[in-house]
């Protein structure tokens, strides 16, 4: 560099083009930057990248308009942000996303509504730590010029939380869909029932709310949502591109519908409630017609609070229902749910059983019932739990979580690859991944992002990323930047000595 040019490099904070969490399909380093003031104009050419918009004045800078016409004239504003599908190749498919940086303006070419959300995620960690929420400094920021072209590996890219054992409000929930959206992940799959509590009203039975959400583990406060609550965390999932499923988990881990609705025992004598940790031990009286009527009644009410495509039946560990019943109900139960125009999802559990229609089945511990799923055509969702359990600790110093599956590190939620992760299982049946946050020993929201974070930018980015362009140390050193956008942001995370710059 020659010292003029020296001279001329401005003092301005500036981004970094090394900085993408998941790691982006390719990046094309351009010369020059691009310089983002607090008068640079936004225009959305296309109404798919409202919430984009949305999304960028509230997460990277609270830019003004400037209507589509002005941005593309050549007396336009010294620096504009461009969003179009004008040019949108359809091979982008509906969440890939093309980001040109150039010196004097910034365009994003999307297929859709979600690639447009994700080339914004994307744009904000282009953009220095610093500049945060609280508005562009006087002297503005530089972004490097680029050209970026990015979609997905995997269409499903999830996380779970179980608001069943312990409660969460939904503010919690809505924070956590930030972290899952900020590393583009796709899907929020919602435990909203098991023994320790049932924590969604359902009109046509309040005592399931009233009485089953009473309880948590170790006697903790419980809580239910409102359908208004379900309602608005759909609502702003969806603005960040994220799509709710919700899961009432049958026949297995019901003891608080039961402790609530005494019916649904084949004895009809209500269950005393339970706060403590044991599995398997429960069961709706799946002989019983009126079982039907209920889960009929349950799920109606569930599909219509719920726009996604899928609702999810649990399945998993009905040690307490008899094996061939069980198999009778999983078949009875996946259509019910189509009935209502929903795809059913269950764990592993329900390949074992007829599924007789479209079927996702999430995979977590026994590759037997998820290969007959497979042979059935069911889709698979792979939430193997010695790699995406992220209840398990990292270390013996996890202050909370569970050591069943062993410790699960940064390196080892890295380190996999989903398409060969069980043997004999066709690749092509693989629809994503899947972390799920069971919460036993997990009760205020500090301790889910600690468990987290930064586990979940790690299996974000097995998702996103093809194999071939994922290695380990090129995401840890990515990654270790990312701590002051967790700060600025309030989320708490693991010092995980796993990855080098964050112990
Ligand atoms: C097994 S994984 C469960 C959950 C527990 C979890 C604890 C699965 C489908 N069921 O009920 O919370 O282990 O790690």
């Amino acid at each position: 560099m020659n010292p003029a040019s020296r001279r001329e490099t401005p003092a301005v904070l500036t981004g970094r083009l090394d900085a993408v969490v998941p790691l982006p399909l390719e990046v094309l380093p351009a010369p020059g930057q691009f310089h983002l003031t607090a008068a640079t104009t936004v225009a959305a050419v296309d109404d798919a990248a409202s919430d984009a918009v949305a999304l960028l004045r509230r997460r990277v800078a609270p830019l003004p308009s400037a209507t589509a016409a002005a941005a593309g004239r050549h007396d336009r504003p010294p620096s504009s942000i461009v969003l179009t599908s004008d040019e949108a190749d359809p091979a982008l498919g509906p969440e890939g996303y093309r980001l040109r940086i150039g010196t004097e303006r910034i365009e994003v070419v999307a297929g859709g509504h979600d690639g447009f959300l994700w080339a914004v995620q994307t744009l904000r960690q282009l953009m220095p730590p610093e500049l945060g929420d609280a508005g562009v400094p006087p002297d503005g920021v530089a972004v490097p010029c680029a050209s970026i072209h990015d979609a997905p590996r995997y269409p499903w890219r999830g996380a779970m939380l179980d608001v069943a054992r312990h409660f969460f409000s939904p503010a919690d929930v809505c924070s956590v869909t930030e972290l899952l959206a900020a590393y583009k992940l796709n899907r929020l799959h919602l435990h909203l029932t098991d023994d320790q509590g049932w924590r969604i009203e359902v009109r046509a039975h309040p005592e399931l709310a009233t009485v089953g959400g009473q309880t948590a583990v170790d006697g903790g406060p419980g809580g239910a949502y409102t359908q208004a609550d379900l309602t608005a965390i759909v609502e702003h999932a969806r603005r960040l591109g994220v799509t709710v499923v919700p899961e009432v988990d049958v026949p297995g881990h019901t003891n608080a519908a039961l402790s609530a609705l005494g019916w649904l025992s084949c004895d009809g004598e209500p269950r005393p409630p339970y706060t403590g940790t044991h599995v398997g031990f429960s069961s709706l009286c799946v002989e019983e017609e009126r079982t039907y009527g209920w889960l009929d009644d349950v799920i109606g009410e569930l599909a219509a609070l719920t726009p996604g495509a899928w609702i999810h039946l649990g399945g998993d560990e009905s040690a307490a229902t008899d094996a061939e019943a069980y198999r009778g109900f999983v078949t009875r139960a996946l259509d019910l749910v189509r009935a209502h125009g929903k795809v059913p999802v269950g764990w592993g559990e329900i390949g074992a059983a007829e599924l007789g229609g479209p079927t996702v089945v999430q995979h977590w511990f026994d590759p037997r019932p998820t290969l007959a799923a497979a042979a059935q055509g069911a889709g698979i969702v792979l939430s193997p739990a010695d790699r995406t359990y992220l209840d398990q600790k990292y270390d013996e110093s996890t202050p909370v979580g569970v050591t069943w599956m062993g410790a699960i590190t940064t390196e080892r939620a890295y380190a996999w690859d989903p398409a060969r992760s069980i043997e004999g299982l066709d690749p092509d049946r693989i629809l994503g991944i899947e972390a799920p946050l069971w919460t036993e020993t997990i009760s205020t929201r500090a301790e889910v992002e600690r468990m987290l974070v930064p586990r979940l930018p790690a299996l974000a980015e097995v998702a996103w990323t093809s194999e071939a362009s994922r290695e380990w140390r090129s995401f840890a050193a990515r990654l270790a930047g990312h701590r002051g956008r967790w700060d600025a942001d309030g989320i708490a995370w693991t010092a995980d000595p796993s990855v080098a710059g964050l112990a």
